[in-house]
């Protein structure tokens, strides 16, 4: 065999390594960068009588779950925002999409704090005009097949209220002005 045909194979062989390694680690991703789902977007609906509306979108990069877009037609100030566990929005006060999302034994609280529930996000802020840009991350939400601690097939919801990050079970963050199932 010669020295330019050993090449040529040699050669051949690395392509094809590492084409089988880039089509193994994005496993049918079609958004282009690795490890990455999503992102999957969402339209609110407004609830309990309110004007609130936006549009929400969820990408999972690597760990994270990012969570962003922007809410109008809110009262300025804090709202909290959390998932909650099934995924419909069909009442008028939206009270269908059930509680947080939680595993059990776990309790209401701040977003990233490992006793609290998986589906706690925070709050969000309007200003002057009723807008909120939203611009959330979750290490511990997936957008996977895992039943546990994916948050698809639940639905998230914004209240009338600032989320007291305290009071049981819900932060006392009043009504759900605004609700989306997460397909
Ligand atoms: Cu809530």
């Amino acid at each position: 065999m010669s020295i330019k045909k050993n090449i040529i194979i040699g050669m051949s062989g690395v392509m094809i390594s590492f084409l089988t390694s880039c089509s193994s680690k994005n496993e049918k991703n079609i958004w282009g960068s690795k490890n990455q789902t999503g992102p999957i977007s969402v339209t609110l609906l407004p609830k309990s009588g309110s004007y609130t509306t936006g549009t929400l979108s969820f990408t999972q990069e690597g760990k994270i779950v990012r969570i962003s877009g922007l809410v109008s037609g809110l009262s300025p100030g804090l709202h909290g925002i959390h998932i909650h566990e099934n995924p419909d929005c069909s009442a008028d006060d939206a009270s269908s999409a059930g509680q947080h999302f939680s595993l059990a034994g776990q309790i209401h609280g701040r977003l990233g704090v490992k006793t609290s529930h998986l589906g706690d996000l925070g709050n969000i802020q309007a200003g002057q005009e009723g807008q909120a840009i939203v611009s959330i991350t979750s290490d511990r939400v997936s957008l996977g097949s895992d039943k546990q601690r994916s948050i698809r097939g639940r639905s998230i919801v914004i209240h009338s209220q600032e989320d007291d990050f305290k009071s049981q079970p819900s932060g006392e963050s009043g009504t759900r002005i605004a609700c989306a199932v997460i397909p």
